[in-house]
């Protein structure tokens, strides 16, 4: 069973309308028998899921519950739908079995003048609400795409998504607390716990300075709506431009340490070669590492597929996103003759900085035959993206130009 249910649990999904339909019933339901995908890497089909508040998603892993975003859904409009935003979970017991709304509380402590316990309630009414737009993306985001294959979830291009995020800046939180000389990171854990004591916590830390630039926020709510329950309800850490991982959910635990972390999600995992761009020669492993940061810049097309049929001859709007760590995107290219000439995009309304930034170009289609389109982005401070695939042991942080082929009939 998925959910455990018991009274706490169930005036939780009564609360939110979870129990009609019968959905948190038992194991998630396989929709309708066999509806599967198969993804562009070897050994990748993957069945579509229904789980609670989300639509069919591509499921990798049953325990922790691990969703994929259908591609398509990126064309359906600049911001993630909440029922369609992709699920990542590292610890079994996930996600947490209990949540009361009501209880719930987010506790600070450590290098602080004084601790503090806050309920969503008193986050809502003795804060400033602070509102950003911004892109969630798993650190592996495309890692079955990768050549050479590398270990890890084997995910396509879904393990991202795009949402305005609805909370409380983390600085004003910890202010109030007052921080105290000395202090160095501030660490988050959040509701869910490992099945057993040897597997570590899932606890994740960033610099003081970091948590206190009035970006990193405290989020009770996405897309106008509390936070699914798989997305992190009723709490979970953002931070704008940065890859998923710190994004921690169901955040129940925030602790200022004077000291750097050592836990095993910043210690031993989620790090990238210390080298330029976080790559190193395929095949080979780093000599020395860090945490990852930052997401680099990255674009796609979403309104054609490969292997998409198209009108030989005939105008064609390919359409899509771009999106960077935090710099903004200054420039879209795009080729419909594989590469050997490129045009500037149309871009589409900025909704910030940390946004999905969507651009258009309309092309004539090949009288006949297949033909290669690729776009590529730049930022603001002139980073674009790679012609050829950069590596790295993780799979961590793929950015090279995608490209789809279409045929002319
Ligand atoms: N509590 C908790 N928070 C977590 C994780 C987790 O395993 N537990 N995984 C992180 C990782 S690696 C990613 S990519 C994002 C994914 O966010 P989403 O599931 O809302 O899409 O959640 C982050 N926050
Ligand atoms: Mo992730």
């Amino acid at each position: 069973m998925l959910f455990k249910r018991d009274s706490t649990r169930r005036r939780f999904l009564q609360d939110t309308g979870l129990l009609a339909g019968g959905l948190f019933t038992g194991a998630p339901d396989v929709s309708r028998g066999d509806d599967s995908v198969s993804m562009p890497f070897e050994n990748g089909v993957r069945p579509l899921v229904r789980y609670p508040q989300k639509r069919p998603l591509i499921r990798l892993t049953t325990r922790p519950p691990q969703l994929e975003t259908p591609f398509s859904v990126f064309n359906e409009g600049i911001l993630t739908p909440n029922d369609a935003f992709f699920v990542r979970y590292h610890l079994s017991e996930s996600p947490p079995l209990e949540v009361d709304a009501d209880a719930f509380r987010v506790n600070l402590s450590g290098k602080l003048n004084r601790a503090l316990s806050l309920g969503v309630a008193e986050l809502k009414s003795d804060f400033e609400t602070f509102e950003i737009v911004a892109v969630n993306q798993c650190s592996g985001n495309g890692r079955g795409l990768m050549k050479p294959r590398v270990g890890g979830g084997q995910m396509g291009n879904g393990a991202m998504g795009n949402a305005r995020w609805r909370g409380v800046r983390l600085r004003d939180v910890l202010n109030r607390a007052g921080v105290s000389a000395g202090a160095r990171q501030v660490t988050f854990n959040g509701l869910d716990k490992p099945a057993i004591e040897k597997t570590p916590d899932f606890v994740k830390a960033l610099d003081i300075d970091h948590a206190l630039d009035g970006e990193v926020m405290l989020a009770y709510a996405m897309n106008g709506e509390d936070l699914p329950m798989l997305n992190g309800y009723p709490l979970r850490l953002v931070v704008p431009g940065y890859f998923g991982t710190y994004w921690v959910k169901h955040v129940h635990e925030i602790t200022v340490i004077d000291d750097v972390f050592k836990g095993y999600w910043m210690a031993t995992g989620y790090r990238i070669p210390n080298t330029p761009g976080g790559c190193v020669e395929p095949g080979t492993t780093a000599k020395s590492t860090v945490p990852i940061g930052r997401y680099n810049i990255r674009s796609f097309i979403t309104s054609l597929e490969n292997g998409a049929r198209v009108k030989a001859g005939m105008m064609t709007e390919a359409r899509g996103i771009a999106f960077d760590g935090g710099h903004g995107i200054s420039e879209v290219l795009f080729t419909s003759d594989g590469g050997r000439t490129w045009r500037a995009a149309r871009l589409g309304d900025n909704l910030g900085k940390y946004s999905f930034r969507e651009w258009s170009f309309s092309f004539a289609a090949p009288e006949i035959g297949a033909t290669e389109l690729r776009c590529r982005a730049t930022n603001r401070i002139g980073e674009s993206q790679p012609l050829d695939s950069l590596w790295n042991p993780a799979g961590y942080m793929r950015n090279v130009v995608e490209s789809i082929n279409i045929i002319a009939v």
